[in-house]
């Protein structure tokens, strides 16, 4: 054989192309003819062992070439981590939903206390996921499956996965500890690009400026502190000691920094008994005072710290509702803590005013205020999002701080949440999700944001506290609510705004706008799903909490440090970065969902502290005083 080989080389070599060829078969030919008929069955043999060994593996091949094929192209190239085995759990396959309703109708709802058997979706149920998966779509490179043809609104999640992320992959002991790594992650970014500024940027590895206070920073300290992280709270602490002034010439929003900068600092002094922080609270709140210099004693949105003068902003004299009633907790705390009376009484001239306002709705409330006049502005339209949300939250949170004693804040909630079952409250088609619409001149819209996800955290929390039952039914319903605007988006993770369908015949109950898909890493769902489990211990508010960790490990982690907001929760493959990390993703979010996972119920007891609408606990007032 070795000398005919030889032979065909040399031949090969000097003849022509075509003949080459022909001669190659013949020879080949002659050889086979040349073998015995023992090493011909031998090589036989051979042939159909390799052949039958290839069919058997054929499949792990093209499935490995796929996976590897698909990583070539990552969600949001450069910037999110490429999978790591230990945080990348063996994912069940998310199948997209629209087949779901072309093929087989209407999907199932993501309820985790029922059993995959439950679906009526028995064809699906019926295949094993492989064929599934092979039927309906490509795997992609995290491992779930993408839909081939993405071409309208509608996908979600028909099958549960937390049961098996759970317990297989990552034991609920360790979901605290998971919480602590990503607030690590956080804060790893933020340390190395945006250390003392105010927002990190962990896309362009920079930062964002607002107030240049370090919001951040002062916001993540009680984070810190609850989560024991005390390397990470002591290097902050240096960082307010010796970095931190707030006289400085800067227009600062007199709410946002009441809830994030004076709260976190109050907070922080409650948790550590370090009068640094109280000295900065007490800085920062007498700065903020100038806002309530106004006609009405509403203040105006915005103050100047370094020179004292507050203005209204450039376009209106107006201010918002949930603005100038959602810093009561902090400006009353303050009081308390220095014995100085300034404080309290001008937030509680601003609850007075509202508390006598005409142009409500069943207590419910516009959403804006004019601070010449002290009137409600663009009257007619209520809503619990945007605008209004924490005014509601902060009936509630001032009663339960002043020890229920309020009786004016307690007659406001109970009023504006009978307001809110009977104008705003409504069921979607075909599963019949209850949600909290909005009234705009007596018409109706199916719009509900993210942002009033708060609310079924504040009825548990009512309902906690003495008042009616149906506060809770109604709470858990919401949740559950809150919960699929999560499970039925591809990335696992809610929109800013959801549209509920309500006719009958709809094919599902979600719908989201091209203008309104995006993810700013906020808190309110979370936050809900903190206090549903505080109050129930039901399980199953734990396994959606930590579904929404994973979703965001997976599609918002920035690999260099930090998470970004993004701009598509229906495109797993490019979710798209908006490159900002809110400060309240450690401030609040984070905070919530390790205060969810955490077995101790002391840990920020609700009998002892109530959150204010930023996560920052402050000590419910003693009944003596
Ligand atoms: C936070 O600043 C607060 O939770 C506020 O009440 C609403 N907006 C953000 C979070 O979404």
């Amino acid at each position: 054989m070795y000398s005919e080989g030889k032979q065909y080389t040399s031949l090969n070599t000097g003849g022509g192309y075509n003949n080459s060829k022909q001669w190659r078969r013949q020879s080949c030919w002659r050889k086979w003819k040349q073998l015995s008929s023992l090493q011909r069955s031998l090589i036989l043999f051979i042939l159909m062992l390799l052949f039958i060994c290839g069919l058997a593996v054929y499949p792990t091949v093209t499935e490995h070439l796929r996976d590897n094929h698909s990583i070539q192209k990552p969600a949001i190239p450069h910037v999110l981590e490429e999978p790591v085995k230990q945080e990348q759990p063996l994912l069940p396959e998310k199948l997209p939903q629209r087949h779901q309703y072309n093929k087989r109708g209407p999907p199932l709802l993501q309820n985790h206390s029922k059993k995959k058997e439950n679906s009526s979706d028995t064809a699906a149920a019926g295949k094993k996921d492989g064929e599934r998966k092979r039927e309906e779509g490509v795997i992609s490179w995290r491992g779930s499956v993408i839909d081939t043809d993405q071409t309208t609104e509608g996908y979600g999640r028909p099958f549960e996965t937390s049961q098996i992320l759970g317990e297989l992959c990552f034991p609920e002991t360790s979901w605290p500890k998971a919480v602590q790594e990503a607030f690590k992650h956080a804060w790893k970014g933020y340390k190395e690009f945006s250390w003392g500024h105010d927002e990190l940027r962990p896309v362009s590895k920079s930062y964002n400026e607002w107030f240049g206070l370090g919001l951040t920073l002062i916001d993540s300290l009680d984070t810190m502190w609850i989560m024991g992280l005390s390397e990470e709270f002591e290097e902050a602490k240096a960082w307010v000691a010796t970095e931190l002034s707030f006289n400085k010439n800067v227009d600062v929003n007199l709410f946002e920094s009441t809830i994030r900068i004076l709260g976190g600092l109050l907070s922080t002094y409650h948790l550590t008994k370090d009068e640094l922080f109280l000295d900065k609270a007490k800085d920062i709140g007498s700065r903020l005072m100038p806002a309530f210099n106004t006609p009405s004693k509403i203040p105006y949105s915005d103050v100047n710290i370094g020179k004292g003068i507050a203005h209204p902003p450039r376009w209106t004299s107006d201010s918002t509702v949930a603005e100038v009633a959602s810093i009561q907790l902090e400006f009353r705390e303050l009081s308390r803590l220095t014995q100085e009376p300034q404080y309290q009484n001008v937030v509680a001239e601003v609850m007075d005013k509202i508390h006598k306002l005409g142009g409500k709705l069943d207590g419910l409330v516009p959403m804006f205020i004019n601070t010449n006049n002290g009137q409600f502005t663009h009257q007619g339209i209520f809503t619990l999002g945007a605008r209004a949300d924490s005014y509601y939250e902060y009936l509630l949170k001032q009663w339960i701080q002043g020890g229920k004693k309020e009786e004016g804040l307690l007659q406001d909630y109970l009023q504006a949440i009978e307001g809110v079952k009977k104008n705003l409250l409504q069921k979607s088609s075909p599963n019949g999700l209850t949600f909290v619409g909005e009234l705009s001149h007596g018409q109706f819209s199916p719009k509900m944001d993210h942002l009033v996800c708060f609310l079924p955290g504040t009825l548990a929390l009512g309902a906690h506290n003495g008042l009616p039952a149906d506060h809770m039914d109604l709470a858990k319903e919401l949740m559950q609510t809150c919960y699929q605007m999560y499970a039925q988006m591809e990335t696992g993770l809610s929109p800013e705004i959801v549209h509920f369908n309500m006719h009958q015949g709809s094919i599902r109950d979600i719908d989201v706008k091209l203008a309104d898909r995006h993810n700013l890493l906020r808190p309110e769902t979370v936050e809900s799903l903190f206090y549903l489990y505080r109050l129930t211990k039901d399980q199953k508010y734990r396994e959606w909490g930590w579904e929404i960790l994973q979703s965001f490990n997976k599609f918002t982690k920035v690999s260099s440090g930090g998470y970004t907001s993004i701009n598509n929760v229906r495109d797993p493959d490019y979710p798209s970065p908006r490159d900002k990390m809110e400060s309240f993703f450690l401030g609040e979010t984070l905070k919530y969902l390790y205060l969810l996972f955490s077995d101790d119920p002391d840990l920020i007891s609700l009998d002892k502290y109530v959150f204010n609408t930023e996560a920052h606990p402050l000590p419910i007032w003693p009944s003596t005083e």
